[in-house]
């Protein structure tokens, strides 16, 4: 099933794999039910270097490359997908940093947040911001020696756990989105207030919630890049997030088609394994073909990234698709393991929650459909 990994990414697979089935496995449905972030496996994940995979030695990564961080995040993605959304935390700010931030900043942060010394989070999305990232509203003013931040963010992974945030605010709204700016912000302090959300479908031990500012005061030395970079340092991060998003997608229709076809050599129906019917048949064999289209389309994305070419394009054609794999994976796995799959008795229906998450962050099916397919018309240029 594997595409041609050095020794180096197999050990990493092995790695992540060992940890994923031994540490995250044996509690997974309770972290699930009880909806409990499990900060020791973040940290433990920190120190395996799992999120420092695409930041270099000299700001405390591993440098591992991008096909690693598919890797390493598929293996999460198959035993706890809501663990995985921990990479994408890490990995968000710790790269916006690297690419863009001054070195004084990223002497701050960089190598904590790859270490997951610090939890981190990035808040981009308002109640009126969703796909449409240039609608956001709040607001960053120059006071004194710095901005003082106003303004709501929602839907934010991490944002009740989280020691620092990569915030996205206007400090130029005439300019629309070229007076977008990135802030580092410490988490908590004054002017700042996390709420969870109370409830959602999946991702249960993965935190979410809103980021209230309320004259949060930010040091001019914490703004990220320049004034009005932020729209660039956005898209830029999220076309790293996408990849290891899609990865964790693909590891979730693993799951789906590994349960399957554990069940459907075991269960009997009219006298013979329910595997045996074509129509099941049918479904193993796309789920299979899904996933492993999935996958090399992640593989090319991720390698493009490690080869420094351009590769939007490419990563939102693996997104959209390892979304709609994980999507279709577990309607198929529901429908084989039938009411069992439909009881708490079996992962399934975790699966099945989970894996709606998929078409919708980290740019939903929509946009990375629009971003292809504009491409394809000659409307605008994915790969610039
Ligand atoms: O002309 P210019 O110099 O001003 O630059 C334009 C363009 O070149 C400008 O932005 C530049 N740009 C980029 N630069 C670098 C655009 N895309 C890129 C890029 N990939 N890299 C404006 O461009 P535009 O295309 O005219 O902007 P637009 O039409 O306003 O928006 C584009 C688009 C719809 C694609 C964008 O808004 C978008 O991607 N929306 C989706 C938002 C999204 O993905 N949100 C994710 C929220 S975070 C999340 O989900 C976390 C979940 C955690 C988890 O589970 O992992």
């Amino acid at each position: 099933m594997d595409f041609d990994l050095n020794d180096e990414l197999l050990a990493i697979q092995e790695a992540a794999r060992k940890f994923a089935e031994k540490e995250v496995a044996p509690t997974v449905d309770e972290d699930d039910r009880e909806h409990r972030f499990r900060k020791d496996l973040v940290q433990k994940m920190g120190e395996l270097g799992f999120f420092g995979c695409i930041i270099p030695e000299e700001y405390g990564g591993t440098n591992t490359g991008f096909v690693s961080l598919v890797i390493i995040t598929e293996e999460i993605g198959r035993i706890h997908s809501s663990l995985r959304v921990a990479i994408n935390m890490q990995i968000g700010p710790a790269r916006a940093l690297l690419d863009f931030a001054s070195e004084d900043l990223k002497q701050r942060y960089l190598s904590k947040i790859a270490n997951a010394e610090l939890l981190s989070c990035f808040a981009i999305t308002e109640p009126d911001a969703g796909s449409d990232v240039a609608a956001m509203r709040t607001r960053a003013t120059r006071d004194g020696a710095g901005y003082v931040l106003n303004g709501s963010k929602t839907w934010i992974s991490n944002a009740q756990v989280a020691d620092v945030a990569l915030v996205y605010a206007y400090t130029d709204p005439e300019k629309k989105h070229r007076g977008i700016s990135a802030f580092m912000v410490d988490l908590p302090q004054p002017g700042v207030t996390a709420k969870a959300i109370a409830d959602k479908l999946g991702a249960n031990a993965s935190p979410t919630g809103e980021l209230f500012f309320d004259n949060c005061k930010v040091p001019r030395e914490n703004l990220v890049g320049n004034e009005g970079d932020g729209f660039k340092i956005c898209m830029t991060d999220l076309n790293y997030t996408r990849l290891s998003c899609g990865a964790g997608a693909v590891g979730l229709a693993r799951a789906c088609r590994e349960a399957s076809v554990q069940y459907a050599n075991q269960r009997v129906q009219f006298g013979q394994k329910i595997g045996e019917y074509q129509m099941i048949q049918d479904m193993i064999a796309q789920m299979l073909v899904q996933e492993d289209a999935a996958r090399l389309l992640l593989y090319r994305a991720a390698a493009l990234k490690d080869q420094g070419r351009p590769n939007n394009l490419e990563t939102s054609m693996a997104k959209y698709y390892a979304g709609e794999t994980a999507a279709f994976a577990a309607d198929c796995a529901l429908k084989i393991y039938g009411a069992w799959g439909y009881s708490k008795e079996y992962p399934i229906e975790r699966y099945f929650r989970d894996s709606r998450s998929y078409q919708i962050v980290e740019g939903s099916a929509n946009i990375q459909k629009l971003i292809i397919a504009q491409d394809a018309l000659g409307y605008r240029k994915a790969n610039r």
